[in-house]
């Protein structure tokens, strides 16, 4: 539908951009942080380097200042459970809690909102010892971390992020690193670890209503529409399996609080059906979200699957990514969309659609919390980083969640990913997404030296005017 005005973005719209704790602090081992699966896992050796990442951790002041001067309203970012919590039960550690104290405040004297995720990918290592999120009591060590964070952070922050991508966590364990024993967990146990991660969920966004906080919580999932590769009806119903398996399954039991229909019929006769305890959906029907974030990258196109051994494929040679599943749908290719230098589709109308669906489906406020363009940007020989790629990408997402205002769809605020240069999930630091070039590469940690790149400035206008030109 076209318009014959668009909408203007709300006053109160929440330019933001986004890290996460593992992907940007380093400093793995300093002041009493205790080791998380990721570091432990085994990765890519040649891309590796989370141990220092972008040294966020020491280089924070500096970095909030060049976000103010980007003008950023929010900033998202993740606690890392493993900075705050000990290993015995209610120890806590006090450097790593003036940590995030300072990173707030710090935000908040420049006028930046602070969003904070609870959980992005870092479980702490010795839960994982015990069986991790397989482990029921998983759930409980994680609601004394979330206390930890209300308790000290709860008068400060507005907005909560429950788990970061429980879908890509569930879909593709291996995405970020192997366990030792390079074994993940079986189709089985992985619903089970998505049921207790939903039940860790809807306790602590209970808890934080219980509580009566100033605040907001929400999910932040990975979320994009799709589309059918044909109009043969059998690709309508694989792509429909393929939004209810990897998305709305996911969402329905956050917002719903039950188990989606389809997902049931699903696990059971898969006999990968969780065990559920005894009031286990009423925990889930009390945790409603006040608002649902999600991460938008690409949208998928799908195909009715052959059931011949041949449905599962990976994503652009990335076989950490495989895409999928034999008996249910698989992928295809979409003609009328570009891809990023890493073979990730570029749709921006994707964006569009998939902010509408979403609203159509719970009519909750919808803030992006991810969205942005991996390349390997390089420095030129002027010392400038004309990254216009980028530009036009989030460009055009920018357009279409003005567009998606006008449709009338709530969208609260963007935040690309990513705020500054961080290693990549399993691709290295060379696949850069921030405003901000870090001197260093997959093998070399140089400088750390923080760049502006050409859509520092690009973004800086388009927040300082509310929107496009
Ligand atoms: C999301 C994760 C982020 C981030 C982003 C880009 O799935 O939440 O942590 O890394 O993807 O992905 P990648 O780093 O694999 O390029």
């Amino acid at each position: 539908m076209q318009y014959q005005q668009l909408s203007s973005f709300p006053e109160q719209f929440m330019w933001g951009a986004s890290i996460s704790a593992y992907q940007a602090e380093g400093a793995y081992q300093e002041d009493g942080k205790l080791p998380s699966i990721i570091d432990e896992y085994q990765h890519d050796e040649d891309v590796a380097g989370f141990e220092v990442a972008s040294d966020f951790y020491h280089h924070y002041k500096e970095d909030i200042l060049l976000f103010k001067e980007l003008g950023l309203k929010a900033f998202r970012f993740s606690i890392a459970w493993t900075r705050i919590m000990g290993k015995n039960p209610g120890e806590t550690n006090e450097k790593g809690i003036n940590f995030y104290h300072r990173v707030i405040d710090e935000c908040l004297e420049n006028g930046i909102e602070p969003i904070v995720t609870m959980y992005h990918f870092d479980l702490p290592y010795h839960l994982e010892e015990q069986g991790g999120w397989l482990n029921r009591q998983t759930i409980d060590c994680f609601l004394d971390y979330v206390k930890v964070l209300f308790a000290e952070y709860g008068d400060k922050v507005n907005y909560w992020l429950t788990i970061n991508e429980q879908n890509t966590m569930i879909l593709h364990p291996g995405a970020i690193g192997l366990p030792k024993d390079g074994s993940l967990p079986s189709k089985k146990e992985l619903f089970q670890i998505n049921h207790h991660v939903l039940l860790a969920q809807a306790q602590a966004i209970a808890l934080y209503h219980q509580l009566d906080m100033k605040g907001k919580i929400g999910p932040a999932i990975n979320l994009t529409a799709m589309y059918q590769a044909t109009a043969n009806p059998e690709d309508a119903i694989a792509a429909h399996n393929w939004e209810t398996l990897r998305g709305w399954s996911f969402l329905d039991a956050a917002v719903r609080g039950k188990y989606n229909y389809l997902f049931e019929k699903y696990l059971n006769d898969r006999d990968i059906y969780p065990k559920i305890e005894a009031g286990d959906f009423e925990c889930l029907a009390a945790g409603k979200p006040d608002f649902i974030a999600i991460n938008y990258y690409s949208t998928a196109t799908i195909a009715a699957s052959k059931n011949d051994g041949s449905d599962v494929s990976a994503r652009a040679g990335d076989q950490q990514i495989m895409l999928g599943e034999e008996g249910v749908y698989r992928a295809a290719e979409n003609p009328y969309v570009d891809k990023t230098p890493y073979g990730w589709v570029v749709d921006p109308t994707g964006l569009r659609l998939t902010l509408r669906k979403l609203y159509d489906r719970y009519e909750l406020p919808i803030l992006i919390t991810e969205n942005g363009y991996g390349a390997p940007d390089t420095v030129g020989e002027d010392g400038k980083i004309q990254d216009n790629d980028r530009i036009d990408y989030l460009q055009k997402h920018i357009f279409v969640i003005q567009e998606a205002l006008t449709d009338g769809v709530d969208v609260i605020g963007y935040c690309p990913w990513s705020a500054i240069d961080v290693v990549s999930t399993h691709q290295g630091f060379n696949k850069r997404y921030g405003f901000i070039y870090v001197d260093r590469t997959d093998k070399e940690l140089k400088t750390l030296k923080r760049i502006k790149k050409e859509s520092f400035y690009w973004y800086q206008k388009v927040i300082s005017q509310n929107g496009l030109s």
